[in-house]
């Protein structure tokens, strides 16, 4: 039995990043499915664990922590011993938090929205999420021009961060067709030993 348990949802991405670097690091993780559409994330034990009523949570042994890009620097501070994941040196270990800030601001309002309102059918502005994607994607494609990774010359947790919405943006209707440096960044994530993909959706993907 792991000392490690992780509570997600399979579709929800903030859940993907965990799951993916507890994979990356080789760490040994029970992995809980919280019954979302049950509102089991609302119940008098879940809300111990986190008081917003989110996954994903984590515990490791005694400590319990929620917020994904918060549990990724938990776990890269407390299990890579290279550091290559959240780089100690100032100015890399900002570029990584500028990542961050992204996944959890305009990522997720702009593909995570936009994906929700298809897989989750919420009742968010579908168009305003789109626009605001391109407005993201469009930035961040031309980041890519001539780099391999998002934060520094290596794989870091910022890439662990922005991948699961950012793949999964045609399910939410944001076609990644105009953008070919996202598309190789992509391919080189999950090309990444130990990658384990986030379930995908039937919707979105034709277009
Ligand atoms: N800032 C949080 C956001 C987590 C989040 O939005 N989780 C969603 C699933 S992807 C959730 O639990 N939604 C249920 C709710 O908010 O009631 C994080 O990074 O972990």
């Amino acid at each position: 039995m792991s000392t490690i348990k992780l509570y997600r949802h399979a579709l929800s991405g903030h859940s993907h990043r965990v799951q993916l670097l507890l994979s990356i690091l080789g760490l040994d993780a029970d992995i809980i499915d919280v019954d979302l559409a049950q509102g089991a994330h609302k119940n008098e034990t879940f809300l111990q664990k986190n008081r917003f009523g989110q996954v994903p949570v984590l515990e490791d042994n005694e400590a319990t922590l929620s917020d994904s890009n918060a549990i990724l620097i938990y776990l890269a501070s407390k299990y890579d011993a290279t550091r290559q994941w959240l780089p100690e040196d100032a100015l890399a270990a900002a570029e990584v938090q500028r990542f961050l800030s992204f996944a959890a601001g305009k990522v997720a309002y702009g593909p995570a929205a936009a994906r929700l309102v298809n897989v989750f059918g919420a009742g968010l502005d579908h168009q305003g999420a789109i626009d605001e994607s391109h407005a993201f994607l469009s930035n961040i494609e031309a980041h890519l021009n001539g780099r391999e990774w998002l934060a520094t010359d290596k794989t870091t947790i910022a890439d662990i961060a922005n991948y699961a919405y950012i793949a999964h943006a045609p399910e939410g209707d944001v076609s990644l067709e105009t953008y070919p440096n996202i598309r190789a960044w992509i391919e080189r994530v999950e090309g990444l030993p130990h990658f384990v993909p986030m379930q995908a959706t039937a919707v979105g993907l034709a277009a």
